[in-house]
């Protein structure tokens, strides 16, 4: 059976939710409670050393990090694809979903806003504005790409990665009130994806873990 080690309001987990259901894969939910810090304790430590949700288990593999987790899925189940056949498309594909994996996202991680919360001393003030700089920046970088390269979603008219990426950041920007206005064109994909069943099954409020959610 697939294992989805995940947090229901983790970004990198909801990535890893929409690509599942897009590719029509069942999967268990195992909750991490990354509050209680269960990521960092055993046994999830022993499942993965590094310490960070998501993890996939898929029958006897495991493996930790979104991107790879993906490029995994994208590999072992192909249909539908959710990286283009043109191999510059791919690229721009790539380069999007690192632009929010690796230049957004890693700066308002949870370990990184509770080190500036506990260790440097921030007020809860502080520590919102830091986080609604990130996004603003990271989001303007990312509104001039897409005007340049999207159609009914990020690269063209088909969902990639780009998209599984997109809308989990989207979430958290909501989450910390960022305001989006200045970003229509990240709205407007952000609308055209929720309209699609394997974004809705996906979302954080409707997961297991979620505060709320009807057992079983
Ligand atoms: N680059 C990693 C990021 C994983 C990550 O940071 N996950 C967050 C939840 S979205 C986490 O486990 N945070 C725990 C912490 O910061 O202590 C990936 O893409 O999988």
């Amino acid at each position: 059976m697939r294992k989805l080690y995940g947090y229901w309001r983790s970004s990198a987990s909801y990535r890893i939710r929409i690509a599942l259901a897009l590719k029509g894969l069942a999967y268990e939910t195992v909750a991490v409670d990354l509050r209680s810090g269960q990521h960092r304790q055993d046994p999830y430590l022993e499942h993965n050393p590094q310490g960070l949700v998501p993890l996939l288990e898929d029958g006897e593999r495991r493996i930790s990090q979104s991107m790879a987790i993906l490029e995994y899925l994208e590999e072992r189940y192909p249909h539908p694809p959710l990286l283009p056949a043109d191999l510059l498309q791919r690229a721009r594909v790539r380069s999007l979903c690192a632009l929010i994996a690796c230049e957004i996202h890693p700066l308002n991680n949870l370990r990184v806003l509770q080190h500036l919360r506990t260790d440097c001393g921030w007020e809860e003030d502080a520590v919102e504005r830091w986080y609604r700089h990130w996004i603003r920046e990271g989001f303007a970088l990312l509104e001039r790409e897409l005007r340049a390269c999207a159609g009914r979603y990020c690269v063209g008219d088909r969902i990639t990665m780009a998209d599984v990426f997109l809308v989990p950041q989207v979430y958290n920007a909501r989450r910390f009130c960022c305001p989006l206005d200045p970003f229509p064109t990240i709205l407007r994909i952000d609308r055209a994806c929720q309209e699609h069943m394997a974004f809705a099954q996906a979302h954080p409020d409707r997961q297991p873990d979620a505060p709320g959610a009807l057992p079983g």
